[in-house]
């Protein structure tokens, strides 16, 4: 029986997605829960192939088989076994993306996930996204939050920009940032309502909102 997260991470990183898949089942079975499967098994796994992402080292292959087996255990084992215990809340509408300048989705789908089986209605605008392009979805969809997602540091500041979008039409809409690029800096400094650490971060934090 395999009980060890090292065991994940390393199927993840070494893009063995079916043994991903099983190992997680297996790490649920044993007691181990899914907080610690994403936070502690798949996220760890990518970011440890920082070194192939680098401009003397690039390899790309090896990061979307990563990619590939990190978007199945959460598609195949996580989003099943996530349970919220609260009714759909349909209610709160979550517009996400990556921000202008940043192709990084992998977080992005996490936090999608998550919010979707919790039971927020979540529009997701992709990758390289505008910043008044959120503002505008938003008024679309009369959503109650925005969701930005930055992994590289050049996009923080288009970050910093969307609350200017939002004043020019006297909306407050809570913004809430998240990624490795962001995640170390502060709300203030972003001109964001929230900066999250993970995934699950920002999810209590619409959670304590309502
Ligand atoms: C995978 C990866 C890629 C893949 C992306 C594949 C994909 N489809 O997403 C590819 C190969 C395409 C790629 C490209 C590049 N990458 Co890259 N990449 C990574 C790597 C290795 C892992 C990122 C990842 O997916 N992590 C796993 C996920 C699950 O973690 P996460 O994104 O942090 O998300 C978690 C939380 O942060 C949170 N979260 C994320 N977003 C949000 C948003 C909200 C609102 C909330 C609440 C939470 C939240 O949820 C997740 C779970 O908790 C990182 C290394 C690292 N340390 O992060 C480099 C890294 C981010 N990349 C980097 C770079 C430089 C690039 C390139 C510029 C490389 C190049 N020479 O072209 C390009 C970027 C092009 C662009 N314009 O965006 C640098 C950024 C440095 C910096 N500070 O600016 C890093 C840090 C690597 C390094 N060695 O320095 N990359």
């Amino acid at each position: 029986m395999i009980n060890n997260i090292d065991t994940l991470v390393q199927a993840v990183i070494e893009g063995r997605h079916r043994d991903a898949v099983a190992i997680a089942e297996q790490l649920l079975s044993s007691g181990i829960n899914v907080y610690n499967i994403v936070e502690d098994g798949l996220s760890p796994a990518l970011k440890a192939l920082d070194v192939k992402c680098t401009s003397d080292e690039f390899n790309l292959l090896e990061i979307m088989l990563a990619g590939r087996a990190m978007l199945e255990v959460m598609d195949k084992v996580v989003a099943k076994h996530l349970d919220f215990d609260q009714p759909m809340n349909q209610k709160n509408t979550i517009i996400l993306g990556s921000i202008k300048g940043d192709i990084h989705e992998l977080g992005k789908h996490v936090v999608r996930i998550l919010l979707s089986c919790a039971g927020y209605k979540v529009i997701d605008l992709g990758q390289d996204v505008e910043p008044k392009r959120f503002v505008e979805a938003a008024v679309e969809a009369k959503a109650d939050y925005i969701f930005i997602s930055g992994l590289i540091s050049v996009i923080v500041p288009h970050v910093r920009e969307v609350k200017g979008f939002l004043k020019q039409l006297n909306l407050t809409i809570p913004v809430v940032a998240g990624g490795a690029a962001l995640q170390q800096m502060t709300a203030e400094s972003l001109n964001v309502d929230y900066v999250a650490k993970d995934a699950f971060d920002g999810l209590h934090y619409v959670q304590r909102m309502r």
